[in-house]
């Protein structure tokens, strides 16, 4: 079944915002996402164009309450170790702290992940002097269990550099954006997963490739692009099963994907959002007061200028089951 999404005004407009994470803290909705900037650049393929230097939190009182926006929480000038492109955040808490996760590249031009503390669900952060150790690629998204243990997913290809970690190393891009990675019948690259320290500031575990099957049970093509992980992944749990939803890139849906273990292995499932105005599409899933919401973006408050974006959310249909209604974008 296929619905039509309901809320489809911008929670800002003041701004442009991007990519948001969504998180229950304090019985309130906090959103934590990118803030995108005009004049950021043209379209390289590589994702050159998104400039961002810094994150506002906005909260929601309740569905349908105005949203707030609580000002600046992060600005790259006080993160010592990153010099462009903070990119899309996510934040979790823990034992009175609140940490705030993002990316960004550093000296040498490679994206890291850093984390930043704050006391308050809003900030503002304090950012660590280094990015996480063995910390790679973009879209970090912080999972925690119910078993107290916290799982951080990363990975975006192309211009978020996933295909550059194929061997474990960095290498850099031979040549054309999309041509490094997996190509045709080989499998296609997942998202990565590490398990966080007790203190939420580093890997416990080395980033593992996660794996997504079709319903063969066979791992997904890199020629099934409708299907294969691009980029913005997030994890929910439902009826004690865990599910991998992320950005399919280049053909613009988001999808989901069923597993028995956070570290996976997921078997594709279907359809979560079908393709918003602008290029990129980028979400989180998250219960609030026994019901569940889809946080996304779309450019419609520019028209459709990729870089410029707008959060917007709208109610989930999830079944028993775990299968989740298919929503069609208003498309203004
Ligand atoms: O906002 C920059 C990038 O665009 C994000 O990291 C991706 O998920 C995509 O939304």
């Amino acid at each position: 079944m296929v619905k039509k999404s309901e809320f489809h005004k911008p929670l800002v407009t003041h701004m442009y915002t991007a990519d948001p994470s969504a998180h229950v803290f304090e019985d309130k909705i906090y959103i934590y996402g990118s803030h995108d900037l005009e004049n950021m650049g043209l379209d390289d393929g590589k994702g050159d164009h998104f400039k961002m230097v810094d994150y506002h939190v906005l909260s929601l009182d309740d569905i349908g309450a105005p949203c707030v926006d609580h000002g600046e929480a992060l600005h790259i000038k006080d993160v010592p170790w990153a010099t462009e492109q903070m990119w899309a955040p996510d934040a979790a808490y823990k034992n009175g702290k609140y940490y705030f996760y993002f990316p960004a590249k550093d000296k040498d031009g490679i994206f890291r992940i850093g984390v930043a503390v704050g006391d308050k669900p809003m900030g503002p952060f304090q950012a660590e002097e280094n990015y996480i150790p063995g910390s790679y690629s973009i879209d970090p998204a912080v999972f925690r269990d119910e078993n107290n243990r916290s799982y951080m997913y990363v990975g975006g290809m192309w211009g978020g550099q996933l295909e550059k970690w194929r061997t474990g190393q960095f290498v850099p891009f031979s040549g054309e954006v999309g041509m490094d990675g997996p190509q045709g019948d080989a499998p296609a690259m997942g998202p990565y997963v590490a398990e966080m320290s007790e203190d939420m500031l580093t890997y416990k575990t080395a980033p593992r490739e996660i794996q997504i099957l079709d319903e063969e049970g066979k791992p997904l093509k890199a020629s099934d692009t409708d299907r294969r992980y691009f980029e913005g992944p997030c994890m929910h749990k439902y009826n004690g099963k865990y599910y991998l939803s992320y950005s399919t890139g280049d053909t613009h849906y988001l999808v989901y994907a069923e597993g028995d273990s956070p570290l996976g292995p997921f078997t594709y499932k279907g359809r979560i959002l079908e393709p918003v105005i602008g290029w990129t599409t980028h979400h989180y899933i998250v219960e609030f007061k026994d019901k569940w919401y889809l946080f996304y973006h779309d450019s419609s408050m520019s028209n459709g200028v990729t870089y410029l974006r707008c959060i917007k959310y709208t109610e989930l249909e999830i079944a028993q089951d775990g299968t989740i209604t298919t929503i069609v974008p208003d498309q203004d």
